[in-house]
């Protein structure tokens, strides 16, 4: 753990501090590694980037973030484990492979538990967005403030989905959660759980039939090269986070913990306004590409065959039933 801490440490204040002439002592830098699975110019990839600079900018570098574009430092679920225990400092995380690891943020997975992306921000924005801070916390995750993956469809490479029987038999990759699974099975569909990082090529050598995420990642992982029928099912709104390592959090001073704070609110307001810009672009990126793209008139028949979905989490977690009311009552 000493060796870790000390390693993670960039002693670069010393050259400053020689630059400058200084006499007293140098201080030391964190070198903190951020954990990122999008491109350069990806909404969330801008937001964390400011974030970044304008941290290491107000602590006049006791802290020096560095974000870690496209998932280079492993995979979603890999790097959850990885900032739990501090090895990565701070990441932007989707709730949904965090499923597995805290229970409360499933609820945040079931399907069309949000009304729109307002009543989602609203909800997050709030006191029961508190509590599943909370519930990160426990786990080691601070979670900061909280970003918008707008809402998240289904593709395909055969056909537009219009009615629940289109999703017969197609193989649709899903994020690591067995909640999707479910999701996918009760539409007839077959799931499989993949590395986001894996499916362009899947869906290229017919692996999988589909898959499912928001405008932007359709776009930016080029999905909408091989899969040209994009289907408005808008079945997930599923909020993500700016989270800090526990152990990282906890070795800043109080004033440092404040500049962290105030700094990843406003990179979630900046990822929220550069979303929605980016979600538009994306959408004529891929109508340009001649990607189909059907809005869904009807969802109740989706809607009703999520109620299996619902009553068996509920059965497997009782405790939660009052957070999804509040949840669908607060709209
Ligand atoms: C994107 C999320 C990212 C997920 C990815 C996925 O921002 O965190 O890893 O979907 O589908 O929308 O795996």
């Amino acid at each position: 753990m000493q060796t870790t801490t000390f390693m993670k440490k960039t002693v670069c204040a010393a050259a400053v501090a020689a630059a400058m002439g200084a006499m007293s002592l140098p201080v030391q830098a964190e070198g903190w590694r951020g954990w990122n699975i999008h491109p350069e110019g990806y909404p969330n990839t801008e937001a964390l980037e400011a974030f970044a600079e304008r941290v290491a900018e107000r602590t006049e570098g006791r802290i020096e973030p560095q974000v870690y574009n496209n998932g280079v430092l492993g995979d979603q679920p890999d790097a959850i484990e990885q900032t739990r225990n501090g090895a990565l400092d701070f990441a932007n995380f989707n709730m949904g492979p965090m499923g597995p690891i805290v229970n409360e943020t499933n609820v945040l997975s079931l399907p069309f538990i949000f009304d729109s992306i307002d009543h989602m921000h609203e909800v997050m924005d709030g006191e029961i967005g508190q509590q599943f801070a909370d519930a990160l916390a426990d786990k080691n995750l601070i979670a900061l403030s909280w970003f918008d993956s707008g809402a998240r469809s289904l593709y395909n490479t055969s056909h537009p989905i219009e009615t629940p029987e289109d999703v017969e038999g197609l193989k649709i990759r899903v994020m690591n959660n067995d909640l999707y699974v479910e999701m996918i099975e009760a539409l007839g569909g077959n799931a499989t759980p993949m590395a986001y990082g894996e499916v362009f090529q899947s869906l290229k050598t017919g692996v999988l039939d589909g898959a499912e995420n928001n405008y932007p990642s359709f776009e930016s992982s080029n999905h909408y090269e091989v899969a040209e029928y994009y289907s408005l099912t808008e079945h997930l709104i599923i909020p993500e986070c700016l989270c800090i390592a526990k152990a990282s959090w906890e070795s800043l001073s109080e004033e440092d913990q404040e500049i962290v704070r105030e700094e990843a609110i406003k990179a979630s307001e900046m990822q929220r306004q550069l979303w929605v810009e980016g979600s538009q672009e994306s959408r004529e990126i891929v109508l340009d590409a001649g990607v189909e793209i059907n809005e869904i008139e009807d969802k109740t028949p989706f809607q009703d065959l999520m109620e299996p979905v619902y009553a068996g989490f509920i059965e497997e977690n009782p405790d939660l039933e009052e957070l999804i009311d509040a949840i669908r009552s607060s709209n």
